[in-house]
């Protein structure tokens, strides 16, 4: 390959467009604070992810963490939740000063073994955050019921499950919130960008306190909170490309087809997304697992990809509760061994909007040889 083909490339709607769309705020100089696209831009997600509550923010990150926030969780509380996942879910509930504990995961999507949530909650427990990872959904009904014997709060990051439904219900509309990145790697961006979604009002209040400064009006300041509002020019960035977002996941769900086609039959491969009949994805990621039974591991694929020019990522490696910045908490030898397995094997191919076939072919042919 002559150029480097990286893992996924954001999806942009035409420049044309996007200009011809930010023209107003040279007119009005009105680019932030909570200005006239950021209520469009929340009333259209309202819409697209048909949930009763939408609360735009300047990004996923900052959506999790406010909202595990919103809770008024006691200091120290335990929150069960997956090590495998991008290490924001877990900075999300430490920089709340609350303590993860690591639930394994299935070995067929990824996802949180609700099996395996109750032996691990305590009288300390406040919630559980599973992960939606790579759009393949956790099982939201075991979870919920768990939630309600136990009486703990459910937030899903849903951060890659833009857009999805299941069993038409939008994905939004599981727990007591979900949220949602707009990242520029995400199969839909504001740049940089990110939601939660939820039905309890009182949670809108709280989330707009949180992120505003806990401003009410000029001269009053009611609570403590932090900066995390989206600008203008990302919410335009939004609306834009929401016009395009069914395009691109038809687009994407055929690629994702071309390589399920390609790769089958190649043995110790296997792709990493669920069959799920009662979902409607968004085609988020392309996460295959190397198993044993292929010729070489994980890694000596990787690099084997990456001397050819192609540049994939070990999405989720290593596990976020093995990352130096917890080396000295107590929580970092918990016993894991899906997870860890999954860790160890996978690798997210390059995907992303009009990835060219030749490309995947390439891709492929590399493996299998
Ligand atoms: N929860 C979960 C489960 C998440 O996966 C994430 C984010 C969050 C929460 C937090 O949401 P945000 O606060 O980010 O909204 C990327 C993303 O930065 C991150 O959003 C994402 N998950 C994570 C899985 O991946 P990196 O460090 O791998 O990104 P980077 O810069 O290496 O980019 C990867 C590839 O994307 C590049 O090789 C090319 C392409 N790219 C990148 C950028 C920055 C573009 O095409 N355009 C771009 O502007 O973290």
């Amino acid at each position: 390959m002559d150029e480097k083909i990286l893992v996924t490339r954001s999806s942009m709607t035409s420049y044309e467009e996007y200009i011809d769309a930010i023209k107003p705020l040279w007119e009005s100089h009105w680019i932030t604070n909570m200005g006239v696209y950021h209520k469009q831009f929340e009333k259209e997600l309202k819409e697209y992810l048909d949930v009763p509550e939408v609360s735009l923010m300047v990004n996923g990150h900052m959506a999790l963490e406010m909202t595990i926030q919103a809770f008024e969780f006691p200091a120290g509380a335990e929150i069960i939740t997956t090590p495998f996942t991008f290490i924001s879910t877990t900075h999300a509930i430490v920089r709340n000063g609350l303590k993860p504990v690591f639930c394994d995961v299935k070995e067929c999507d990824g996802t949180i073994d609700e099996d395996k949530i109750e032996e691990l909650i305590t009288d300390k427990t406040v919630a559980i955050v599973p992960v939606h990872v790579y759009g393949n959904i956790c099982n939201v009904e075991e979870i919920d019921k768990i939630a309600q014997k136990y009486n703990l709060r459910v937030i899903y990051d849903a951060a890659h499950a833009f857009g999805e439904k299941y069993k038409g219900i939008g994905i939004g509309n599981f727990g007591d919130a979900s949220i949602f990145s707009f990242h520029a790697t995400k199969v839909f961006n504001s740049i940089e960008g990110g939601a939660v979604t939820f039905s309890n009002h009182r949670i809108y209040e709280k989330l707009y306190d949180l992120k505003n400064f806990g401003i009410h009006g000029a001269e009053c300041v009611e609570s403590v909170g932090a900066n995390a509002k989206m600008n203008e020019f990302c919410a335009i960035m939004g609306i834009c490309n929401l016009k395009h977002i069914s395009e691109w996941i038809n687009n994407r769900k055929y690629r994702s087809q071309y390589y399920d086609e390609k790769l089958r039959g190649i043995i110790g491969i296997r792709s990493l997304l669920s069959n799920e009949q009662f979902v409607d994805r968004n085609y988020s990621y392309y996460p295959i697992l190397v198993e044993d039974s292929f010729r070489i591991n994980r890694d000596d694929l990787y690099d084997l990809l990456v001397r050819n020019n192609i540049i994939p990522r070990k999405y989720f490696y290593p596990l976020t509760c093995d990352q130096k910045c917890f080396d000295k908490m107590d929580y970092k030898y918990t016993d894991l061994p899906i997870a860890r397995k999954l860790s160890n094997r996978v690798l997210s191919l390059p995907f992303y909007v009009d990835l060219d076939s030749q490309i995947q072919d390439e891709i492929v042919k590399i493996i299998e040889r």
